[in-house]
């Protein structure tokens, strides 16, 4: 058997730490490598790594270097735990090509929605060049930090757990928008801070397409579009990811979708349901549908979504998703019927 024994400048590159935060991690809080290798340094074992883990994402939320020290120390969490959870789950993802090994889940994924259930989190809002998220919870104001930071493992890890813990529309209205509009207000306010808003932007994105899709032989009745001109395509994204959830397959555009195009693709692929986001008044055009509604196919569900439609105005027949679960409901209600 291979030996998985790490060296500190790998477990470092593998965390996204400074090699001198191990250290510190080690000296402090007894978190250190315990394989002892005759004539070399200490090697990190698959068990310290699962620690330095629940080490590196539970200070990126925000809890306190010791009271995550004290976390990190009692893994494997000495709780009724079952030993399946999420690493049992068969993976959804396509197949690999030969010899290339599949991601592997750790044990830290199966334990980590117990484990984050069971914490007092006691975080502060930063000053200075904090991202305010009002009232939202730890995970939103540790997702903020890591924005600020543009620590992008940290952000993903925030995420990822969160979906797996709350699921797609619980994240999204509880931790990611939280977060965006913070991030939104904080550019009005100081016209900087892009570098967070693509960096949140692309961790969004990739959280959010990693959440498993139904089977592909199982064709997309739902399609979902960005308006003309339009680039935020996020709360499309969360759509996609929350109806798979759901086992319902879509198939998005993505931003800046031209009328004819939309036209085009409704014709082309006969959708049950179609999306169209709008997140500025200037992509919000109420016309827009016009080529799409008189095309011959128009779909059973026509929905407008996004806070750049006119308040009235929509064609006849074109209805408004006001939010994610919203969207959620209506679509696999439409897609599925018997199913909701
Ligand atoms: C991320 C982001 C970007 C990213 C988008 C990346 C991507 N792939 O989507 C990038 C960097 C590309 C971008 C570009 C721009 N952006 Co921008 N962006 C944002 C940000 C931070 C989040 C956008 C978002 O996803 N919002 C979704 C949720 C969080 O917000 P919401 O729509 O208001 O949510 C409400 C409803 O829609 C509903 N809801 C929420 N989610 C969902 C989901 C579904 C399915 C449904 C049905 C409903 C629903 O609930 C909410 C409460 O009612 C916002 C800040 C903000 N407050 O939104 C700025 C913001 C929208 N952007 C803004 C601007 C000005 C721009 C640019 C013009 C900047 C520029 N000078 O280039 C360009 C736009 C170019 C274009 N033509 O589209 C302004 C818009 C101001 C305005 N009202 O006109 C904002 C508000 C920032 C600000 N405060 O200045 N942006």
């Amino acid at each position: 058997m291979a030996d998985e024994a790490l060296t500190a400048g790998a477990v470092a590159r593998r965390l996204g730490v400074a090699v001198t935060t191990l250290r510190t991690w080690h000296q402090r809080y007894g978190l250190g490598p315990s394989r002892h290798v005759p004539g070399h340094h200490r090697r990190y074992t698959p068990e310290d790594m699962d620690r330095l883990q629940v080490m590196r994402r539970l200070t990126a939320q925000g809890v306190p270097p010791a009271e995550a020290a004290a976390w990190a120390r009692r893994v494997p969490v000495p709780i009724d735990m079952p030993e399946t959870g999420i690493a049992a789950q068969p993976d959804a993802r396509p197949e690999l090509p030969p010899g290339e090994a599949p991601p592997q889940r750790t044990r830290i994924d199966a334990i980590w929605p117990e484990l984050t259930g069971r914490l007092t989190v006691t975080t502060r809002d930063g000053g200075g060049h904090a991202i305010r998220t009002g009232r939202a919870g730890p995970a939103a104001r540790g997702l903020a930090r890591a924005a600020m930071r543009l620590d992008a493992p940290a952000l993903r890890d925030i995420l990822e757990m969160a979906v797996v813990s709350r699921g797609v529309v619980a994240t999204w209205d509880e931790v990611i928008m939280p977060v965006l509009v913070g991030i939104g207000d904080r550019y009005e306010a100081t016209k900087r801070f892009i570098e967070v808003e693509h960096l949140m932007s692309r961790g969004v994105t990739e959280v959010l397409s990693a959440v498993p899709r139904p089977p592909s032989y199982r064709d997309p009745r739902v399609l979902l579009a960005a308006a003309d001109e339009e680039q935020h395509t996020l709360p499309l994204e969360a759509l996609a990811a929350g109806l798979a959830e759901r086992g319902v397959p879509t198939r998005l555009l993505g931003a800046r979708v031209p009328p004819q195009a939309l036209a085009d693709a409704v014709t082309r692929t006969g959708p049950i349901a179609v999306v169209l986001w709008s997140q500025l008044p200037e992509t919000g055009d109420p016309s827009q549908w016009d080529r799409l509604l008189s095309s011959g196919h128009a779909p059973l569900l026509s929905a407008a979504a996004g806070p750049g439609w006119p308040a009235e105005g929509l064609p006849e027949g074109v209805v408004r998703l006001r939010s994610l679960g919203e969207g959620v409901h209506l679509i696999s209600a439409a897609v599925t019927p018997d199913a909701v």
